[in-house]
């Protein structure tokens, strides 16, 4: 008896081993297999390729478990855009010299709401960056709870260093062609990297004058003209209400900790003034150039100062070292190496390469929250996940910014304006769903909440249902 007993245990740990491994197996030539052939599909597309292998690898055991959606080829339809517009923007700078720049949209997938996502200007842009964008926008917008299809726009025009007439002549001349392509039950741009207020005013009104109707057409509207409140603040705002949660499933909060943040622009400004009022000491901002280290950290002033600098002056980030100068300035460096005790990489993608993750978890950092879009390269994330920290991925915990444009599109729907206390409301609870679904999707064995999981099988789930219930199309 106590053989056959030992027998029986150890053939039922033989049997679940040799299922996992077989499992591991299928799912790796799943994963293998498909990443291959959209490699060989959309060659040097390398944003693209990280963004989705992420998904794959994440999905893939839920597919292989559901053999319908391998029969509906699900994962292949999904990785490719409903539609791609690229077009010739050609504008005049101040001196009367002619300017050809590319312009993008990417209308990835309809599947459960009208195609919405930002537009970004930046010199960097080309389609790869376009496609890893509004495919990251198609499972964050599923996220949010609300009815968002995902796309993304830009080009490769960088507003820095322009006035603002010839950021205008260019606005104007992006929308002459992308018009025709967007409408509220279309399609639904809105800012991102380089695009702020301005220049979504001067795409609002050309976009108006062409179709000659007021519609929701864009979100991040100027206040009195459409714009919902809380939406410039709500992707820094969301990202810490994120972390509020995570930080919560160690007993821990913002309180007393150091946190560094990468960038100095919409997201990095807001997420450190709401880790600064929850009690945290933000110490860095960043710019392409390098970062700023305040030992003393953020104030409401010093924030004021940040956001009039890049918003208002459109200065570069070391300046802040004149006004404040017990900081100091690091050129060409990230601010990676500084210790703390949650980081929130709110820049661009891929800023977070091993080295600086190495870095981060060197110096004690348990807590990595992510404000920009794939800001961590896959090698840093599986080192932060098997050191068991909390890490959000971007699509998770900056989803606050979309979802305040999706409860603008509502307003202006029912042509009514909410409160701001009414729009904070609603973004905590939506950030607190994600994180629920994260967690529901993502807990492993040992209880380790693998966001990026539970961000991924949560996301597609709702797009993948919503597109086989929809037939193909
Ligand atoms: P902004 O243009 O307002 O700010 C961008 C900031 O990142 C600037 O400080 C900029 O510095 C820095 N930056 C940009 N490119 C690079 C680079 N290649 N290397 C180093 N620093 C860089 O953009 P946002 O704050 O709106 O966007 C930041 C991130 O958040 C992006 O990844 C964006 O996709 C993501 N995001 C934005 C949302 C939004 O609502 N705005 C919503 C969800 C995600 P510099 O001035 O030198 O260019
Ligand atoms: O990456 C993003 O989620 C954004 N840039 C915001 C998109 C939006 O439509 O508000």
């Amino acid at each position: 008896m106590t053989n056959g007993n030992f027998a029986s245990d150890f053939d039922d740990k033989f049997t679940k081993y040799t299922k996992y491994c077989i499992m591991d197996k299928q799912v790796k030539n799943y994963v293998d297999k498909f990443m291959a052939e959209l490699i060989a599909k959309n060659p040097g597309e390398k944003e693209f390729h990280q963004a989705v292998s992420e998904v794959v690898e994440s999905v893939a055991p839920y597919i292989l478990q559901n053999p319908y959606l391998l029969d509906q080829k699900i994962m292949e339809r999904i990785v490719e855009p409903e539609r791609v517009i690229m077009f010739r923007v050609p504008w005049m700078d101040d001196k009367g010299e002619i300017h050809v720049n590319r312009g993008f949209r990417v209308q990835m997938n309809s599947a459960i709401g009208p195609y919405k996502g930002g537009v970004r200007f930046h010199s960097s842009v080309n389609l790869s960056i376009m496609k890893f964008l509004a495919f990251e926008q198609t499972f964050k917008n599923s996220l949010t709870t609300l009815p968002m299809g995902g796309a993304k726009g830009g080009s490769d025009f960088s507003p820095r260093g322009k006035s603002d007439a010839e950021v205008m002549r260019f606005c104007q001349s992006f929308i002459n062609e992308l018009y025709r392509h967007i409408g509220p039950d279309t399609d639904v741009p809105a800012g991102d990297i380089g695009v702020g207020g301005r220049e979504v005013g001067f795409m609002f009104g050309q976009y108006k004058k062409l179709k000659n109707e007021w519609t929701g057409t864009y979100t991040g509207k100027g206040q009195c003209w459409g714009g919902s409140l809380l939406r410039p603040e709500a992707t820094g705002y969301g990202a810490c209400y994120f972390a509020q949660d995570m930080l919560a499933t160690r007993g821990k909060s913002f309180k007393g900790q150091t946190v560094v943040i990468s960038g100095s622009g919409n997201v990095a400004q807001y997420a450190a003034e709401k880790a600064m009022r929850l009690g945290a000491k933000v110490v860095t901002f960043s710019d392409s150039n390098g970062y700023i280290y305040d030992p003393e950290g953020m104030t409401e002033e010093k924030i004021a100062y940040v956001k009039n600098l890049k918003n208002v002056i459109r200065g570069r980030i070391k300046e802040y070292v004149k006004q404040y100068p017990n900081a100091k300035y690091f050129e060409g460096e990230r601010p990676w190496g500084v210790k703390c005790d949650i980081a929130m990489p709110c820049a661009t993608q891929n800023e977070i390469e091993l080295k600086d993750a190495e870095k981060l978890v060197a110096n004690g950092c348990y807590c990595v929250t992510e404000g920009a879009n794939m800001p961590t390269t896959p090698d840093a994330i599986a080192l932060f996940q098997k050191n068991k920290m909390l890490y959000s991925p971007g699509k998770a915990s900056n989803a606050g910014g979309v979802s305040t444009s999706g409860l603008e599109m509502s307003q202006n729907s029912m042509r009514l304006k909410w409160t701001a206390e009414e729009v904070d409301e609603k973004l905590h609870r939506i950030m607190s769903d994600i994180h629920a679904a994260c967690v529901k999707y993502g807990t492993e064995e040992d209880g380790y909440i693998n966001y990026v999981k539970g961000a991924n099988i949560a996301g597609f789930i709702k797009v993948a249902n919503a597109m086989c219930e929809q037939g193909l199309v």
